[in-house]
């Protein structure tokens, strides 16, 4: 069956998200709040695929997705043959090969491709890394009581300052014009943000903070965090 819907870019229409029967379509089980889960379903919105969601509750997942995933991380997506794709980027690139009517993965817009995804990779993999363990550290300081939540809130922001600087010299991260990177890491930046939103709107990061609101006033961003309920079984399914 072809998934294949017109595509919906950042501010375009989307012809997704109704509900009723979903026969052979992949199924992606999806936290709604869960920034990997964020950036799944932006590429598949993006990409205008449709897809059966299963919003599911951290605190009880369901057995059938914990049968198919044993590592019980959300987002997983399950294809039409039983493939299973496990982790979020993986996600995002599955959707990208279908359809990526504005280059995310930069393979027409970048005069040096190698170059372009080695930087790519680095900056996702900086982000999962060591942002996203001070980032978990600043959000959660009450268990990590060893240090004052400024301390790791300072840890994080040299990455902010390295974003910060890439936007100094293009419109978006790596380059004019948006890219998987961005959407990768927007997630975790708005989380980040939204620790201590006074605090994050009156540091001296202008460009970073004008380069997150594009994307949290954006129609993909309102499309992708529609509210579900928790998905049962029994259920009809959800197409988004
Ligand atoms: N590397 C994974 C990480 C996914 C992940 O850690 N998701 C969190 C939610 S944001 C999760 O499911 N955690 C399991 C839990 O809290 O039980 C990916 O990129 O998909």
């Amino acid at each position: 069956m072809n998934t294949m819907e017109k595509s919906a870019p950042l501010n375009g229409e989307s012809s997704t998200q109704s509900s009723g029967s979903a026969p052979n379509l992949p199924i992606l089980y999806s936290f709604r709040r869960c920034p990997y889960a964020m950036r799944a379903r932006m590429a598949v919105s993006y990409a205008g695929l449709k897809v059966e969601l299963r919003e599911i509750e951290l605190k009880n997942k369901p057995s059938t997705m914990l049968e198919l995933s044993s590592k019980g991380t959300v987002p997983i997506l399950v294809l039409p043959d039983g493939q299973l794709i496990e982790e979020s980027l993986d996600i995002m690139l599955w959707a990208l090969s279908k359809n990526d009517p504005e280059d995310w993965r930069q393979i027409e817009a970048a005069a040096n491709q190698k170059e372009s995804a080695a930087n790519m990779a680095d900056l996702i993999a900086f982000n999962d890394g060591e942002f996203k363990y001070w980032l978990d550290k600043y959000k959660y300081a009450d268990r990590h009581p060893e240090h004052m939540p400024e301390y790791y809130r300072t840890q994080a922001l040299s990455f902010l300052s390295r974003l910060e600087e890439l936007l100094s010299q293009n419109d978006f991260l790596l380059g004019n014009s948006i890219s998987l990177a961005d959407i990768a890491i927007m997630p975790f930046i708005r989380q980040f943000a939204s620790v201590d939103s006074n605090w994050f709107e009156q540091i001296n990061y202008p460009l970073l903070q004008q380069w997150l609101n594009i994307f949290l006033t954006s129609n993909l961003f309102s499309r992708i965090m529609q509210k579900y309920k928790p998905w049962q079984t029994q259920d009809a399914p959800t197409v988004f």
